[in-house]
């Protein structure tokens, strides 16, 4: 691991067709979870009023991520990620159980965007994977799941701080255990953006993760190095209350920091999908939803 001075990194040419964000069809859909275009945005995915009611219902209930090396990260749910292996160190000090005290936590979040839907008037989750799934109907889509558990899917996160250069990709990020999502060929986000802000734009880069890409791993986080995205090509977007984005989340991307004055958080409401192939499911393809 670390950056050897002078190398630039080595890939295969873009298969980008544009940088600019595009809208939801099945075609962009599918050129989204296989590398073809980097950025889909759906502008008003809910409105003003209704991202409004669900942020002022949540803000009290936000708790710090149980494990996160990089900036502080909150949030109302679960994520996968805080049972992954982040930090070099974490690779080395996996305890076992960390299945089961995701499953557990997941158990208590059965009903949270169904109660959010009644107390709000819409369950914006469903809403959000309703319109994927009708698209693509060459797939089964339904949460994650393994051995009768099912993961949780739409984690409401806090990023006010940003995040280092990144990806999410779990055939790596998951292969400590034996996590159904390092099954996937694909993956992708979605971020329903629920809160005004002022900096805390999201770079998306020109860079899939590959094995050689961990020569620029920092040790000390989930983050990359700079060097790994310098001069490639970057699709920035600056969200707007109430807009959709999906991006393939094997992409390397960052969120800058909220301005230094600007008061309100940066709210959003995520989840990871990705498809497991046939010689996983021994049927269709499934896309499978998590967070
Ligand atoms: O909040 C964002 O804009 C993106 C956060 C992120 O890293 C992700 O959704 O994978
Ligand atoms: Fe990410």
């Amino acid at each position: 691991m670390g950056v050897e001075p002078g190398t630039k990194p080595r890939r295969p040419e873009s298969q980008w067709k544009t940088t600019a964000p595009v809208p939801l069809t099945h075609d962009s859909f599918l050129d989204l979870l296989y590398g073809r275009t980097p950025l889909i945005r759906l502008p008003n995915f809910v409105s003003d009023a209704q991202a409004d009611r669900l942020t002022k219902m949540l803000l009290p209930t936000f708790t710090p991520y149980l494990h996160a090396t990089g900036p502080a990260v909150k949030k109302v749910g679960v994520a996968q990620f805080e049972f992954q292996a982040q930090s070099a160190q974490d690779f080395q000090n996996r305890k076992g159980d960390e299945k089961d005290r995701y499953f557990d936590e997941v158990a208590k979040l059965r009903t949270l965007h169904a109660d959010l839907g009644t107390k709000t008037g819409e369950n914006v989750w469903q809403k959000v994977i309703d319109a994927i799934a009708e698209l693509v109907p060459e797939f089964d889509v339904s949460l994650a799941s393994e051995g009768g558990r099912e993961y949780f899917s739409g984690i409401f996160r806090n990023i006010d701080g940003g995040t280092p250069i990144h990806c999410d990709w779990c055939p790596y990020d998951c292969l400590t255990e034996d996590w159904i999502l390092s099954r996937i060929e694909c993956q992708a986000v979605f971020n329903l953006y629920l809160t005004p802000v002022r900096g805390g734009g999201t770079t998306l880069y020109d860079v899939q993760w590959t094995e050689d890409a961990l020569r620029f791993r920092d040790p000390d986080s989930y983050g990359y190095f700079p060097e790994l995205v310098k001069g490639r090509d970057r699709a920035p977007f600056a969200p707007q209350v109430g807009d959709l984005y999906l991006f393939n989340s094997r992409n390397m991307h960052e969120v800058a920091p909220l301005d230094a004055d600007w008061k309100t958080h940066r709210i959003a409401l995520a989840s990871f999908m990705g498809v497991l192939p046939s010689d996983v499911t021994g049927g269709r393809p499934k896309l499978i939803f998590w967070s």
